[in-house]
């Protein structure tokens, strides 16, 4: 399988986030990027494909924001990464605010997803990652490896947060649309639910999203996964959340993904887009399901075994020390 990486992905390297009451160090760092590449083998570059496909997915004065927002907050003599302290209950409108921190939260739903220097071109080039690996499987690949950092499952058309700045699975299923396939299936397994990717279809009948993870009520992120998001208008029926307990491990997991192949199969897609994340690992240090390293190349093959075009999306995984053999494991069962 051929692996999309660019060096660029690592200038975002926020320092610390907020959690649980206390500025701790930022769990998506460059080292997660080191452990995958000494696991995988050899990389390809990403293809500048420019701002138009990542503008078909997010708001421009959104992508606007993230470009300038690091900029802004040296320019408010600020120290350290950007992240706000307050957000909007209600979003009736964008508005038009000046001051950084009113950007911040009108941008975001977390205190978790710093913006540091480097953030923009990390996630300009995670989306170019996802787009050029897309366009080995439209020229007929069977898979191809889109290693992405930072993630992008939780970034909604106008909004951060979950480590996330820039969806780039729906970049990529908006672009396979626009090539023109006709129907996409985004599958979803990182440990957390995948509430960007959902919110961005969720009208949406051309784009089935599913998702396994960890159940809201008692995982981040808490307001969106639950079981009764089921879409709406032309969406109603193409979203389908399947929350699992903590503690899940391999037999609960494959008969969660079994009933989404069954729902993939019947959706009968041109293109299966994989947001796979590694944090449901029994040792990461943020979660708990309890998957082995040799449980990857399991689901791999399953996954595999749906017999769609495939592109694989890099999403979570927190236990850097197992994180590139668990990946390498995953990529090994296709
Ligand atoms: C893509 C993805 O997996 N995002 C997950 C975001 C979860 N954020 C909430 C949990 C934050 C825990 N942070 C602990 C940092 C320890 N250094
Ligand atoms: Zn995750």
């Amino acid at each position: 399988m051929r692996k999309i990486w660019d060096a660029h992905q690592m200038e975002h390297a926020p320092v610390v986030e907020l959690h649980n009451g206390a500025f701790v160090p930022h769990a998506e760092h460059p080292g997660r990027a080191e452990s995958i590449l000494a696991a995988i083998g050899g990389t390809e570059p990403a293809r500048d494909h420019g701002e138009a496909p990542i503008l078909r997915v997010h708001r421009r004065d959104y992508v606007d924001f993230v470009k300038r927002a690091h900029a802004d907050w040296k320019a408010a003599g600020r120290p350290g990464d950007a992240a706000g302290y307050t957000w909007p209950v209600v979003r009736r409108r964008p508005l038009d605010l000046e001051r950084i921190d009113a950007r911040l939260g009108q941008y975001s739903y977390d205190a978790g997803t710093p913006i540091a220097e480097g953030t923009w071109a990390g996630a300009y080039w995670s989306a170019q990652t996802a787009l050029t690996a897309l366009d080995i499987v439209l020229a007929g690949e069977r898979s191809a490896f889109a290693f992405c950092r930072p993630p992008g499952h939780h970034a909604g058309a106008d909004y951060l947060g979950g480590y996330c700045y820039l969806n780039n699975a729906a970049i990529a299923a908006q672009a396979a649309i626009d090539a023109g396939a006709g129907r996409a299936v985004i599958l979803d397994i990182d440990y957390h639910h995948g509430n960007g990717t959902q919110d961005i279809f969720y009208d949406r009948g051309d784009v089935l999203f599913i998702s396994i993870h960890a159940d809201p009520r008692t995982d981040y992120p808490f307001y969106w996964g639950h079981a009764d998001e089921a879409g709406e208008g032309a969406g109603e029926g193409a979203n389908h959340n399947i929350p699992l307990p903590r503690g899940t491990a391999l037999a609960q997991f494959i008969a969660a993904l079994d009933e989404a192949i069954d729902r993939v199969r019947i959706f009968a897609p041109e293109l299966l887009i994989l947001s796979f994340g590694a944090d449901t690992f029994s040792s990461d240090p943020i979660s708990f399901f309890r998957l082995e390293t040799e449980d990857y190349p399991v689901i791999g093959r399953k996954i595999a075994d749906a017999g769609l075009p495939t592109l694989v999306v890099m999403e979570g995984g927190y236990a850097v020390d197992d994180l590139g053999a668990n990946v390498a494991a995953f990529l090994s069962g296709f």
